[in-house]
């Protein structure tokens, strides 16, 4: 089966979050870049990135517009380093850029930045958004006009650290409940109406089995590591997700934005590289999803580039990709 072409190759991109806004899709991705930092699990230090570059696109299999640096670490005031996968969303008219990074005392929080347009550049709130932690903000605006943020990641995205409600250092790394103990689950929070903060706190998402059970912490080929997603089809909710360590992007669906889900499969097996991470979105009448593997960089994990492929839909909402062109 042959193999998709990055998007891009000028630089290295990965984590991509694709959006349509003004019927122009517009991609939100890390921006990754070779570094010295020794390949750590436990702090995930390789993914040593300082700013985001928006990639644009007018046309399926058109050309792909960068539209330069949108935000960068020093123009955030709370973050120090490591600014991973981002997401956007738009509201009345203003756009928010999402985006997690370690704060001054090294733990991960989620900030907001904003622009009056896609392509930014983005200016940062002072502080993070309040009650947030962890990575990987997937925003979703419902039919409805509710917005919500999804998050978390485990390991070094340390959602394993606040299971208390307080920031638990000693859970540091590789951790998570193990055999028959329920996963850790990833979070979702209603936004305000101005997009900034989260009115209602912060919830767990729980993710079920077949038999209406939460999955459990021994269960790797189908518990939620990272890389959250939201999307809605034919008035059913999607989350989709990584796995991490067995490298797929599972999904769950629901009849509520804020859950219970139920495990329905993979969309993605293991690419080339450690991490998977996608989004997906409709686009002129079809649907996409957009993913990153290492095959540019030769199989180097945390150099890794954006590319896309159709995604379709049985007639009872099964997922599968169409096979490439
Ligand atoms: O890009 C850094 C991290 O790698 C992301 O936040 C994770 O989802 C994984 O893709």
């Amino acid at each position: 089966m042959p193999s998709p072409k990055p998007l891009v190759t000028h630089i290295y991109t990965a984590d991509p979050s694709a959006h349509v806004f003004d019927g122009k899709l517009y991609i939100y991705p890390s921006h990754d870049r070779e570094n010295s930092q020794v390949e750590r699990d436990n702090t995930g230090e390789q993914y040593d990135m300082v700013d985001y570059h928006v990639l644009s696109m007018d046309t399926v299999g058109g050309s792909v517009t960068d539209h330069g640096i949108a935000l960068s670490v020093e123009q955030v005031s709370w973050a120090a380093k490591q600014l991973w996968a981002p997401d956007a969303a738009c509201k009345n008219g203003k756009y928010y850029l999402y985006f997690p990074a370690r704060d001054k005392e090294k733990i991960f929080r989620i900030g907001v930045a904003v622009s009056d347009v896609p392509s930014g550049p983005f200016k940062a709130e002072p502080q993070p958004i309040p009650g947030s932690y962890s990575i990987d903000p997937a925003s979703f605006i419902d039919d409805d006009g509710n917005a919500y943020l999804y998050f978390g990641g485990i390991w070094g995205g340390e959602l394993q650290c606040w299971t208390s409600g307080t920031f638990d250092a000693s859970k540091t790394g590789p951790q998570e409940p193990t055999g028959d103990a329920p996963a850790l689950f990833p979070r979702v929070a209603k936004l305000s109406d101005d997009m900034l903060s989260f009115p209602n706190g912060v919830e767990e998402l729980q993710i079920l089995d077949e038999n209406g059970d939460l999955l459990k912490g021994k269960d790797h080929d189908r518990r939620f590591f990272e890389a959250p997603w939201m999307h809605k089809y034919n008035g059913m909710y999607y989350f989709s997700y990584s796995t991490g360590d067995t490298h797929c992007i599972a999904y769950a669906t629901s009849t509520s934005p804020m859950g219970p889900f139920t495990y329905r499969g993979r969309i993605l097996e293991p690419v080339v590289g450690w991490t998977t991470h996608h989004s997906i979105v409709e686009w002129e009448g079809r649907w996409w999803l957009f993913y990153h593997d290492c095959e540019l960089s030769g199989g180097v994990s945390h150099l890794r580039s954006v590319k896309m492929r159709e995604l379709l839909y049985d007639g009872e909402g099964r997922i599968r990709l169409a096979e490439p062109q």
